[in-house]
């Protein structure tokens, strides 16, 4: 039989601290369902971060573990590449070239920059401003048909897709340009606190967020503290029930189950039953997840022969794009 051969599917995510529902919902989960179908290569964005200052100990413990806590979630090293941007210096030779075909005037556009140098307005360093020209180096060297992310990485992408269309036209088709994989539910998880702000680990405010690592008595005692309304009524009204449809987009998500669906069931009974019932779901979701993580996590030697044998995978394949570049622009070669 004739085999045709898998779309290449790339994403990545920034080993900062511990992953949240709204990462595992909105990506993650997304990354372990497409291997089957794709040839899937995944990432650790350690480059991009330190556009937010890290401490050296704390950054190389939350490398390792989100190393870890992928491979937990489902990551298979049999189907995929998974490997830490740092090690592949690829990504930051063509990040610079890219810096140099992208418009002052787009990157002041990007609405994450301009939320993050509201956040930490001590240090609205260049590398945060030029910081999709990473991303768009990071998908267009593997030459990826399709990122998985969730909502607010969209407009980064369709940089990426003006970047890479642009040097295509003033050179010749070099790039791959890429589409968005974003999932219809759990695209943008909101605060459990504040429905109207986007689910962020570094919100002060611990009740907003879970994270896939907290405990059940954690997880249900967050979302019992949840922000709804006071019409007590399971019904998905984003705009006027925003708390509620939260949760229930969670629900969705973590059960399979359509918006009519959970209508249905919660029909006649009010939050008391619900929110009990969404913590329920997310614990036996990421239940499986805690015990992998806490067993693959004492393995330091394991982990580390993964990501050093990973890394030489996506080097070979990052090499040729960059020297498809090189030569295009017109550098001598070595
Ligand atoms: P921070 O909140 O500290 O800025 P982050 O949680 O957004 O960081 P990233 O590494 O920037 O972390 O995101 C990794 C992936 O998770 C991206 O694809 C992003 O779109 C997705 N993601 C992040 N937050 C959410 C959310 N609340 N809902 C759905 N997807 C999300
Ligand atoms: N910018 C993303 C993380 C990221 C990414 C990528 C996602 C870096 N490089 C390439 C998809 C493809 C973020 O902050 N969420």
């Amino acid at each position: 039989m004739e085999t045709q051969q898998k779309k290449r599917i790339l994403s990545m995510i920034q080993p900062t601290g511990t992953f949240t529902l709204g990462n595992y919902l909105g990506a993650l989960k997304n990354f372990v369902h497409l291997q089957d179908d794709y040839d899937c290569v995944y990432a650790l964005a350690d480059l991009h971060a330190i556009t937010v200052r890290q401490e050296p100990g704390d950054f190389r413990k939350n490398t390792m573990s989100a190393y870890a806590l992928l491979l937990a979630m489902g990551i298979d090293l049999e189907k995929s590449i998974f490997f830490i941007q740092s090690q592949v210096p690829e990504h930051a030779q063509l990040a610079w070239v890219l810096n140099c075909y992208t418009q002052f005037g787009e990157l002041s556009r990007m609405t994450q920059f301009k939320d993050k140098s509201q956040k930490h307005a001590d240090n609205i360093n260049a590398g945060l401003f030029t910081y999709p020209c990473l991303m768009a180096a990071d998908i267009l060297l593997y030459q990826a048909d399709y990122v998985p992310i969730g909502a607010d990485q969209k407009q980064h992408l369709e940089l990426t897709r003006n970047i890479a269309e642009r040097f295509n036209g003033l050179y010749s088709p070099t790039f791959t340009v890429p589409e968005p994989i974003i999932p219809k539910h759990g695209a943008r998880i909101m605060s459990l606190q504040d429905p109207t702000k986007k689910m962020s680990k570094s919100d002060e405010n611990v009740n907003g967020f879970i994270t896939v690592l907290d405990d059940p008595d954690t997880i249900l005692r967050k979302f019992k503290r949840a922000v709804t309304d006071s019409d007590a009524q399971v019904r998905f009204d984003p705009e006027n029930k925003p708390g509620v449809s939260n949760l229930m987009g969670i629900y969705s998500c973590a059960t399979g189950k359509t918006m009519e669906e959970i209508e249905a069931e919660f029909q006649g009974k009010g939050y008391g039953d619900f929110k009990p019932a969404v913590a329920e779901a997310v614990i036996a979701e990421l239940k499986p997840i805690q015990e992998r993580y806490q067993q693959i996590i004492g393995d330091k030697a394991y982990l580390e022969q993964c990501y050093k044998e990973n890394a030489p995978k996506a080097q070979r394949i990052a090499r040729k794009t960059l020297q498809k570049v090189m030569k295009k622009v017109g550098y001598l070669p070595l």
